[in-house]
């Protein structure tokens, strides 16, 4: 079914035309997974700066737009949002930058694993990962193996995690899209060998395209990505007005400046929401312990949209849920 909220954010923010080629995706996964190396291998050059150290590389959520074999493709390159060696209070800022890094909502969620880490820390982020995202998340989700060249010669990605039943699950969750690429390794540009990120490339964006088609055009959103997207939306708006004709600003730099005032503004607000709490209203989990942080979050949201008359309104509105 074709999200309602996704139908007017495309004619909220683009012509659907436009909105047809555009791929917004965003990578998770675990601190040294190798998600900006993956969003290089995609675009084919260094947009993101990999790390090569054992410490965190990425700080916060970045997005970078290239044009790849005809499809406009928007990569959101986050920190570990799932590390459980962060504190909340670590965390938290990162989440909400994704948040508004990632609204209205992404075409397609990239969750990173290694092939040749499957220790209990990687299942615990498999159970982690289960436990946020929503059943709609999942049918948005592609599961990417980096390090492939760890995969035995002649093994396919499928017969990997075939093996492992909990990987088995997951997969299957994703409506069974799987790729594997290894960001060092498989750089020949032979494209019809598996083992080529020329070809893994081609494959996964044949997957995504796949899935936008089935979505028609859509992209995943829920509630608070789609009434971020607007915020954002007026914000840039705002900046562009006031901004004196003296001190020009490119289009990108008034966005990036809307959504660091947005994504400040909510973090001030949601100040008392735990992350786990934050992820799961990102991902579309309504589980018992987040839904005061789902009530408070639409009242923050009513509070800085359309104060006061419709605060009212959504008070009222959420007593009835
Ligand atoms: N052999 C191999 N090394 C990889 C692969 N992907 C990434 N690496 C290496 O792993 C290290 C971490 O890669 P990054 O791309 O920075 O990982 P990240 O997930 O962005 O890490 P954070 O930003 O810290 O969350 C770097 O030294 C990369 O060169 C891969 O597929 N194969
Ligand atoms: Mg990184």
């Amino acid at each position: 079914m074709v999200h309602k909220l996704c139908l007017l954010s495309l004619q909220v923010f683009k012509s659907s035309q436009e909105a047809l080629k555009h791929r917004r995706i965003i990578l998770l996964g675990k601190t040294g997974v190798g998600k900006s190396s993956l969003a290089n291998t995609l675009f084919g050059e260094q947009v993101f700066p990999p790390d090569h150290s054992a410490s965190s590389g990425t700080k916060e959520c970045k997005s970078a737009t290239r044009s790849v074999d005809g499809r406009t493709l928007t990569l959101i390159d986050t920190p570990g949002l799932f590390d459980t060696d962060l504190s909340e209070d670590e965390l938290r800022p990162k989440i909400m930058n994704c948040i508004t890094e990632c609204a209205p909502g992404p075409h397609a969620f990239l969750i990173l694993l290694r092939v040749d880490k499957y220790t209990r820390q990687e299942q615990e982020i498999i159970t982690q990962i289960c436990r946020s995202f929503s059943e709609d998340a999942l049918k948005f989700s592609v599961i990417v193996f980096t390090h492939g060249n760890q995969l035995r010669e002649g093994m396919t990605i499928m017969n990997f995690v075939n093996q492992k039943e909990d990987l088995k699950e997951l997969v299957k969750k994703c409506g069974g899209r799987c790729h594997v690429f290894d960001n060092d390794h498989w750089k020949n540009d032979q494209p019809n060998n598996y083992r080529s990120n020329a070809f893994q490339c081609e494959q996964l964006l044949k997957t995504i395209d796949k899935l936008v088609r089935r979505k028609k055009g859509c992209h995943y959103t829920n509630d608070m990505l789609y009434h971020i997207g607007q915020e954002i939306h007026r914000e840039e708006v705002r900046i562009s007005k006031l901004r004196p004709a003296t001190q020009p600003m490119t289009p990108e730099q008034i966005t990036q400046e809307a959504k660091s005032i947005v994504s400040q503004k909510f973090l001030i607000k949601l100040a008392a929401a735990t992350t786990g709490a934050l992820l799961g209203v990102f991902f579309g989990v309504r589980i018992n312990n987040n839904v005061s942080t789902v009530y408070s979050f639409i009242i923050v949201l009513c509070s800085i949209l359309h104060p006061p008359q419709t605060l009212r309104r959504c008070c009222s509105a959420n007593n009835t849920m």
